[in-house]
């Protein structure tokens, strides 16, 4: 049981190590809302939100998100005598229609917070049973295709036990088949297409089957599944669904449709993590293996995804890559880390999300803060 008194909005900037391209856009410096949230009996808890800057990826940005936590999520909660962290996401998604990432945050802050009040780690209190996580890298769209495989073998000579590459037309087929062919026939290779396919590419992604990858994930439009039913049918290589996967509700119809056999959980985009737990459940049930993805997190967004990930049912590696592959300092010390066989440790020796904060650092790099009160 809790009860928020005092949320405090952050946003703050940090700039990538490498400007990260996607098909949809690009980014380097990240504006990052955190969001500090106070029990009225004194326990406290920091989370992340998701959203970019740009709507490329969802229709939310730090500037959707922001007031909308300010005007309509956090009235709901503070000063509220709320049960279990469980509940919580009803309570934000009763008649509020879409924001799942403004939710989010919000949402997993209540679950580090019971954590932290139950003397759990936050894995443990989910239910998550990994000791550590198996972890693969998310490559950017690079400036050409020399690029591209010296940064898959490097990932690969690092540990990292998948590689994702960023494709678009243009940088696909020919791109993929040269890392496949630099790295060799063992390594899990996966591509990215952030939506940048219609139908018409069925051929050109058909030429993908011979690469031996994991998965393609999301080729198709945002929030399209019948389509990528329609490419299933035409590819033999599993499609793993990202932006169109908003919920429990549209994981079941991905499976109903026949519309994909993999999922990425990302906790933010489903709007917490008693959607992310529901998804992975019944995923589980229906024999369909789930990954978390990332969004750039920073160490505190990170925290969340780990402990999501050492759920059973998160059978492939992850996009959790270490701190240093992102940030220059990270805002957690000691920073997250990865071992040389691509594995990062979940914490399991303090209660809560598991990281300290660097709060000096925060403070120095914080551009606005909001407190709000119940
Ligand atoms: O599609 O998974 C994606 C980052 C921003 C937006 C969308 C995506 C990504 C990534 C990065 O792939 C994964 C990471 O955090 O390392
Ligand atoms: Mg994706």
């Amino acid at each position: 049981m809790f009860t928020l008194d005092r949320i405090v909005l952050r946003e703050i900037r940090l700039t990538l190590r490498e400007p990260f391209r996607i098909s949809s856009g690009v980014m380097q410096e990240r504006r990052i809302l955190l969001c500090e949230l106070h029990d009225r009996d004194g326990a406290q808890t920091w989370s992340e939100c998701v959203v970019d800057d740009e709507p490329n990826y969802s229709p939310e940005t730090l500037d959707t998100a922001w007031p909308t936590i300010v005007r309509v999520l956090a009235p709901r909660l503070l000063g509220r005598t709320v049960d279990a962290p469980s509940d919580v996401h009803d309570l934000l998604d009763k008649d509020v229609r879409g924001h799942n990432m403004a939710k989010a945050a919000l949402e997993m802050g209540c679950w580090g917070l019971a954590a932290t009040q139950a003397g759990l780690p936050l894995s443990r209190m989910i239910g998550g049973t990994r000791e550590s996580i198996a972890t693969g890298i998310s490559l950017g769209i690079q400036r050409d295709v020399h690029a591209l495989i010296a940064k898959a073998e490097e990932s690969i000579a690092a540990g990292y036990q998948k590689v994702k590459i960023k494709i678009a037309p243009g940088h696909d087929v020919d791109w993929v088949r040269a890392v496949r062919t630099a790295v060799g026939e063992e390594a899990h290779l996966m591509a990215d297409a952030n939506n940048a396919y219609t139908l018409a590419d069925a051929d050109r992604l058909a030429q993908l089957d011979d690469l031996g990858l994991m998965m393609i994930e999301q080729p198709l439009a945002w929030d399209d599944l019948v389509r990528h039913a329609a490419l299933q049918k035409r590819l033999r290589t599993p499609l793993c669904l990202d932006e169109s996967i908003t919920s429990l509700d549209r994981a079941q119809d991905m499976v109903t449709l026949n519309a994909g056999r993999i999922i990425n959980i990302k906790p933010g985009r489903v709007g917490g993590f008693a959607q992310s737990i529901a998804i992975h459940d019944y995923c589980e049930s229906m024999g369909i293996p789930v990954w978390c993805g990332g969004m750039l997190e920073s160490g505190i967004g990170r925290a969340y995804n780990v402990a999501l990930a050492s759920l059973p049912n998160f059978t492939l590696p992850g996009d959790l890559s270490p701190s240093a592959r992102y940030w220059a300092k990270d805002v957690v010390a000691p920073e997250w880390t990865m071992d040389a066989h691509g594995m990062v440790k979940v914490p399991l020796d303090q209660p809560g999300i598991g990281i300290e904060v660097d709060r000096a650092h925060i403070d120095r790099i914080t551009v606005r803060t909001e407190e709000l009160r119940a």
